[in-house]
C-alpha cells in the first residue's frame, strides 16, 4: 500500500464500488464463497462461511484503503507511525462490519442463506498479538486514528503465535501454542515485493575518505529479510481506511547461497528456519525483562524494516533528509522500540551520509516516547557484551550519544559525579547494561506518562533527573479506550438504549454520554437501564455455566477482576476478601449480605511462580466455597479461563463492580477501568492510574475508593513497613491468612499456599496488608448500596454519562496536537 500508482494504472483501473444493499451483499457471498474459498453450498462449514463473510467486508475495505492511501500521498500528509512490539487486535468482522456502516444489510443477507452472523463471527480467531494494556492501547489507538482521518500507521511483528492460550488442569495454569493463523488471515495482505534486509552480528571498520572525514563500515553481517503484511484499519462511518504493516522474517537468500554452495543442502535449509525464527512468537511476560537476544533481534529487525519502508516512502517525494521531521513523527509505544534511536542515526550517518549534528537534530524531532509502567523489574535494560556482538555499530552510537549527553550534564551540574552515574545510558553495576529508558528520554523531543498521576510519578521519581534537566519534554496523555468496540460493538443492548434517548452521536463523541446524567432520575430510562444489565448478566451466566461449569445467579452481584495476574494488581487482596465473606456467611455475621459473583480471569507470565500459584489458589478457594452447603447462593467464585479481548468483550457488560485494586503508585493508568465504568460497573479501587481521574469525572459518591495513598504509602515505607504487625492487630485477617497458609483449602496438601502467606508476612511488597481492612469495609459500603437497586442503578448511569473523557478520540486528539503535529486529512 502507499505506492502511488502509475498513471497507466491510474487510466487502466476502473473498478465499481461493491455495494452495501442486502442483495449486492448476498451475491458477493455467494461469489466469495465459489471463486475464493472453493466450496458451494452442500460442502461449505460454518468456518467457510465466515471466510466468505469476511472478504465479502474485505472487498469493501480496499476500496477505501486505496483511495486513503493515495490521498495521503497526493496532500503530501504528514504521517505518524506508532512503533509497537504488540498489537491486541481481537476479532475483526464485527469491527469492520460496523465501522463501514453494513452490518444489518449483512446480518440479513445471511439470514436469507439460513446463516446466522453471530454464530458465524464467533469462529474468528483472535489476532492475540499483545500481552494486555500495552497492546489494546495500540489497537484502540489504530481504531481512533482511522476514524478521526488522521494518518496514523501501525508498524509491529506478524507473529506467527499471539498470546498463548491458557488452559486450566486441576486448577493449574497450562500453557497452550496460539496457532492463530492455521486456517489463514483473510484480513492481511502479503506484500512479497515490499522486503528489506536487516543486518545482525558482524563487525565495524573504520575507514577515511580523501577529505579525511571518518566513515563507518559494518560488514561480514548475517542478513535476514523483513517482509511487508498489511492490514486494512477501518475509521468508524469514514471512507479513511488506515494501514498497520507487519513484519515476517524471510531467510534470505544469501544466507542459502553460502551452504548451498558448499554443497550442504540440509544446513542451508536449517540456516533458513533459525532466521525464519525470529518472528515465530510473542514473549508472554509483561512487566519482566527477561534479557533474551531473541527478544532484542525482533525488537531491531522490525525497527529496522520500517525505518527503511518510512524513509523509502518519504523520498519518494522528497529530496532532503532535513526535512523528515515535517512528514514524519514516529511514536514508541514503551521502549521495546527504542533502538530505533541509533538505528536512524545510524541510516542518517552511515547511509545517507549526514554530520553527526545534523543526523541527531533529524532523530530526535522525529521521536516521541511513550513510558506505560513505574516498575523497576519492568525498565528494560540490555547487557553491553550482547549489543556489542549483535549490533556492534549500534553499541558505539550509543557510546556517542552518552558522552554527549553526559558532558552536557556535566555542564550543567559540575561536579556531581553521582548524577552522571545515575544519568548515564550505561548501568555500570553487576555487568554493564544499556539503559533503554533512557536512550528513550534523550533520543525524542517529547515523554509521556499515560495518566495524571503517573506522569507525576514520573517526573518525581524514576526520572527526576532527566525532568530536571529538561522539564519541558515531559507531558501527559491520559489513556482511552475506543467507544466502537467497548461499547458500540460490546454492549448493544445498552448503545441502542442509549441511541434512543440521546441520538446516536456519542459513537464519535463520548462527551455527548453527559446528557445521559439527565435520565439518573427518569424512572422509565432507569428501568430499561437495569433491564439491559439484567440481560447482560443472563446470558454471561448461561455462557459461564458452559465455560466454567458454575451457575451463576444472574440477580447475584457480579464482582469482578479481569486482568493480566500480576503480584502488584493484587488478585491476593480480592481473594482475602472473598475468604473472609465466606467466614462470615458461615458465622452467621453476613445474613443481610447480598449474593455475590467473583469472577477472576486473566493469564500469568509462564515464568512467574507466585502468580500461578495464586490462580490455583483462585480455584482452590472457588472449590471450598463454591461446594459449601452452608454457602449455598451466597458467594460463587469463579475462574474464567483465557482472558482475551473476545472474552473481555462478552463479560464487561454484565459487570455490576470492577475491582481496580493495585497497590498506589503501581499501575500506570488501567484502561480496563475505563471499559468496565463505561459500561455502568462501579468501581471499587485505589487512588491509582486513571482510577483518580475516573473519581474526578464520574464524582466521589459513584466510585468506592479505599486504602493508602501514595503519600501514605511512602510514610510507611519510610517508617519501615512491617507487615505481621497488621496481622497481630486484625483476627480477622489472621484467621483469613491461616486458612490460606495452613491447608484449609489444600486439604490435601495443607503447605500448598504456605509461600503466598509468607510472601506477605516477610515482604508485603505491595501493602495487601495495610490495605487489607480499608478494602474489607469499602466492599461492605458496595453491599449496602446494590440493596436499592434504585441507588444502584442511578450510580451505575452516571458512571456510564460521565466517561466521556475516556475515549481514546480524545487521547489520540491530544498525541495529534501535544506530540506529533499532525491533523485530520480533511480530502478524504
Ligand atoms: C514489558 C515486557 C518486558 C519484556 C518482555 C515482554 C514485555 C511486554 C510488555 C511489557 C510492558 C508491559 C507494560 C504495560 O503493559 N503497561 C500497561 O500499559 C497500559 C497502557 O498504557 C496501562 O494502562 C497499564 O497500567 C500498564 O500496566
Amino acid at each position: 500500500m502507499d505506492r502511488m500508482p502509475s498513471g497507466r494504472m491510474n487510466r487502466a483501473f476502473k473498478y465499481d464500488y461493491e455495494g452495501l444493499d442486502v442483495a449486492s451483499i448476498k451475491q458477493s457471498l455467494a461469489n466469495r464463497m465459489i471463486y475464493a474459498v472453493g466450496k458451494d453450498n452442500y460442502t461449505a462449514t460454518d468456518r467457510d462461511w465466515f471466510h466468505a463473510t469476511a472478504y465479502v467486508v474485505r472487498d469493501r475495505l480496499i476500496e477505501r484503503w486505496m483511495e486513503t492511501m493515495r490521498t495521503y500521498y497526493r496532500e503530501d500528509t504528514k504521517r505518524v507511525y506508532y512503533f509497537s512490539l504488540e498489537f491486541l487486535i481481537g476479532r475483526s468482522l464485527i469491527n469492520s462490519l460496523l465501522n463501514l456502516g453494513f452490518c444489518d444489510e449483512t446480518r440479513e443477507a445471511l439470514l436469507e442463506l439460513g446463516l446466522d452472523l453471530e454464530a458465524i463471527a464467533d469462529l474468528e480467531f483472535d489476532a492475540a498479538l499483545g500481552n494486555g494494556g500495552l497492546g489494546r492501547l495500540a489497537a484502540c489507538f489504530l481504531d481512533s486514528m482511522a476514524t478521526l482521518s488522521l494518518p496514523g500507521y501501525g508498524y509491529g511483528i506478524r507473529y506467527e503465535y499471539g498470546m498463548f492460550r491458557q488452559a486450566i488442569e486441576n486448577g493449574h495454569q497450562v500453557e497452550h501454542p496460539d496457532n492463530w493463523l492455521r486456517y489463514g488471515n483473510p484480513w492481511e495482505f502479503p506484500r512479497p515485493e515490499v522486503l528489506y534486509p536487516v543486518e545482525f552480528y558482524g563487525e565495524v571498520v573504520q575507514y577515511h575518505d580523501e577529505r579525511g572525514r571518518v566513515h563507518h563500515h559494518w560488514q561480514d553481517t548475517d542478513e535476514v529479510m523483513a517482509m511487508a503484511y498489511d492490514t486494512p484499519i477501518p475509521g468508524y462511518g469514514v471512507d479513511t481506511v488506515n494501514n498497520m504493516r507487519l513484519w515476517s522474517a524471510k531467510a534470505s537468500r544469501d544466507f542459502d547461497l553460502r551452504y548451498f554452495n558448499e554443497g550442504n543442502y540440509i544446513k542451508a535449509v536449517e540456516d533458513k528456519t533459525d532466521s525464519e525464527n525470529l518472528s515465530k512468537v510473542l514473549y508472554p511476560s509483561d512487566e519482566t525483562t527477561e534479557g533474551r537476544e531473541l527478544r532484542l533481534k525482533q525488537q531491531y529487525f522490525f525497527v529496522s524494516a520500517s525505518l527503511q519502508d518510512i524513509i523509502a516512502r518519504f523520498l519518494k517525494q522528497h529530496d532532503s533528509l532535513l526535512d523528515l521531521p515535517d512528514k514524519v513523527a514516529i511514536q514508541l509505544n514503551d521502549t521495546h522500540p527504542s533502538i530505533a534511536i541509533p538505528e536512524l542515526m545510524r541510516l542518517l550517518i552511515d547511509r545517507y551520509h549526514q554530520e553527526w549534528e545534523t543526523a541527531w537534530e533529524i532523530t530526535t524531532r522525529v521521536f516521541g516516547y511513550t513510558n506505560h509502567t513505574l516498575l523497576p523489574e519492568a525498565l528494560e535494560t540490555w547487557p553491553v557484551s550482547l549489543l556489542e556482538q549483535l549490533l556492534p555499530r549500534h553499541l558505539q552510537i550509543i557510546y556517542e550519544v552518552n558522552h554527549r549527553f553526559l558532558n552536557r550534564v556535566m555542564h550543567q551540574f559540575p561536579g556531581d559525579v553521582d548524577r552522571l552515574r545515575r544519568m548515564s545510558l550505561i548501568d555500570e553495576e553487576g555487568g554493564k547494561r544499556v539503559r533503554m529508558a533512557h536512550l528513550a528520554i534523550i533520543g525524542s523531543h517529547t515523554v509521556n506518562g499515560v495518566a495524571a498521576i503517573h506522569t507525576k510519578l514520573l517526573k518525581e521519581r524514576i526520572f527526576r533527573d532527566f525532568h530536571e534537566l529538561m522539564p519541558e519534554r515531559f507531558v501527559n496523555v491520559t489513556n482511552g479506550i475506543t467507544p466502537r468496540l467497548w461499547l458500540h460493538q460490546a454492549n448493544p443492548g445498552l448503545s441502542g438504549l442509549i441511541s434512543r434517548y440521546i441520538g446516536h452521536d456519542w459513537v464519535t463523541d463520548l462527551p455527548a454520554l453527559a446528557e445521559l446524567a439527565t435520565f439518573a432520575e427518569d424512572e422509565e430510562f432507569l428501568e430499561a437501564f437495569r433491564q439491559v444489565k439484567r440481560a447482560n448478566k443472563e446470558s454471561v451466566a448461561a455462557s459461564l455455566a458452559d465455560r466454567v461449569g458454575v451457575r451463576v445467579d444472574p440477580t447475584s452481584l457480579f464482582d469482578v477482576q479481569v486482568k493480566r495476574l500480576h503480584e502488584y494488581k493484587r488478585q491476593l487482596l480480592n481473594v482475602l476478601h472473598v475468604v473472609t465473606l465466606y467466614n462470615r456467611i458461615r458465622n452467621g455475621q453476613a445474613d443481610d449480605r447480598v449474593p455475590r459473583s467473583v469472577m477472576f480471569a486473566g493469564k500469568a507470565a509462564p515464568s512467574y511462580r507466585i502468580a500461578k500459584l495464586q490462580i490455583e489458589l483462585i480455584h482452590a478457594v472457588a472449590d471450598i466455597v463454591n461446594n459449601d452447603p452452608r454457602i449455598g447462593d451466597r458467594l460463587k467464585v469463579l475462574f474464567i479461563p483465557n482472558y482475551d479481548v473476545s472474552t473481555a468483550v462478552g463479560l464487561i457488560p454484565a459487570v455490576d463492580l470492577s475491582e481496580q485494586i493495585s497497590t498506589a503508585g503501581t499501575e500506570a493508568s488501567g484502561t480496563g477501568n475505563m471499559k468496565l465504568a463505561l459500561n455502568g460497573a462501579l468501581t471499587i479501587g485505589t487512588l491509582d492510574g486513571a482510577n483518580i481521574e475516573i473519581r474526578q469525572e464520574v464524582g466521589e459518591e459513584n466510585i468506592f475508593i479505599f486504602g493508602n495513598t501514595v503519600e501514605e504509602l511512602e510514610v510507611l515505607r519510610r517508617n519501615g513497613y512491617d507487615p505481621r504487625s497488621w496481622v497481630n492487630a486484625d483476627p480477622e485477617l489472621r484467621q483469613t491468612l491461616e486458612m490460606i497458609g495452613g491447608g484449609y483449602f489444600s486439604p490435601e496438601e495443607p503447605n500448598r499456599f504456605k509461600p503466598i502467606v509468607e510472601g506477605l508476612l516477610n515482604h508485603d511488597r505491595y501493602f495487601v496488608l495495610a490495605d487489607y481492612r480499608s478494602y474489607i469495609e469499602r466492599q461492605k459500603d458496595v453491599d449496602r448500596i446494590y440493596h436499592d437497586p434504585d441507588v444502584w442503578a442511578r450510580r451505575a448511569v452516571l458512571n456510564t454519562a460521565l466517561m466521556g473523557n475516556f475515549s481514546s478520540d480524545r487521547t489520540v486528539q491530544e498525541y495529534a496536537e501535544k506530540i506529533w503535529g499532525v491533523k485530520p486529512e480533511r480530502n478524504l
